[in-house]
């Protein structure tokens, strides 16, 4: 049985991790019988960070890793078949959500003074006293720094959303009519894309970042339409 290791549901969110969501989304589509088991510290994962996946003993520590593992073992189920400019495409948009709109989310959730009071209960709720006080403190200035090293931390807040709807309308422009992102067929691309996506539009409450998402109609259905395709949810079940 494969087991995938992901953060536990909060933010109204089954997964509030995009690449646990992309790499749930990969397993099912491809009708993998997995266990999800929830990790609350990432400190603990093989490489610092979750998702990964045990499958029969062998570690996939990395969602582009887990989803090219899962291809692999069944014979190209999310990328065969797609043409190099296919590849070119999916690659591309997959870097934008996952390198660029990500560190935006992150940012909408731990960097806004407003909305970093719903962290600490949901992610640091198991340490022990006083560290459930300190720990957030750390990790807020932690994400902080990350997030100026990456570069968009440099912005004010108003430069910030404006690459964050530079990014939606490309999203937007590429899906045009099309189902999913390359066309007709869905693809692991979908998965990473909408994984993130997911997280974004249904985050509750709403972060600043949700809102903005949501005036982009054709993204807000194209993501609506893989998690209805793959029939799994970044939403918590009501
Ligand atoms: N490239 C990694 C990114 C994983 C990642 O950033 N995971 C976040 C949760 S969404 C995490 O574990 N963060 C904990 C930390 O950075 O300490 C992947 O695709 O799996």
């Amino acid at each position: 049985m494969l087991q995938l290791h992901v953060i536990p549901p909060a933010f109204g969110l089954r997964n509030t991790g995009p690449f646990g969501l992309k790499s749930e989304m990969a397993l099912t589509h491809l009708k993998q019988e997995f266990e999800l088991v929830h990790t609350a510290d990432p400190r603990k994962a093989p490489k610092g960070k979750l998702p990964f996946l045990v499958d029969d003993g062998v570690v996939v520590a990395d969602s582009e890793l887990i989803v090219e593992h899962l291809d692999r073992k069944t014979g190209g189920g999310l990328f065969g078949h797609l043409s190099p400019r296919e590849i070119g495409e999916g690659r591309a948009f997959q870097r934008l959500a996952e390198e660029h709109l990500y560190w935006i989310m992150v940012a909408s959730r731990w960097l806004d003074d407003d909305w970093w009071p719903n962290i600490p209960a949901a992610f640091f709720g198991f340490l022990p006293f006083p560290l459930k006080y300190v720990v957030p403190a750390v990790a807020r200035r932690e994400v902080g720094k990350t997030y100026h090293l990456q570069g968009l931390g440099r912005h004010s807040l108003e430069e910030q959303k404006g690459f964050a709807r530079r990014d939606l309308e490309a999203l937007a422009g590429k899906i045009g009519d099309d189902p999913y992102l390359l066309g007709d067929r869905l693809t692991g691309f979908d998965f990473a894309v909408a994984g993130l996506l997911a997280g974004t539009i249904d985050n509750q409450p709403a972060t600043w970042m949700t809102h903005l998402t949501r005036e982009f109609e054709p993204v807000v259905d194209y993501t609506e339409r893989v998690q209805a395709a793959v029939g799994v949810y970044g939403r918590e079940a009501v």
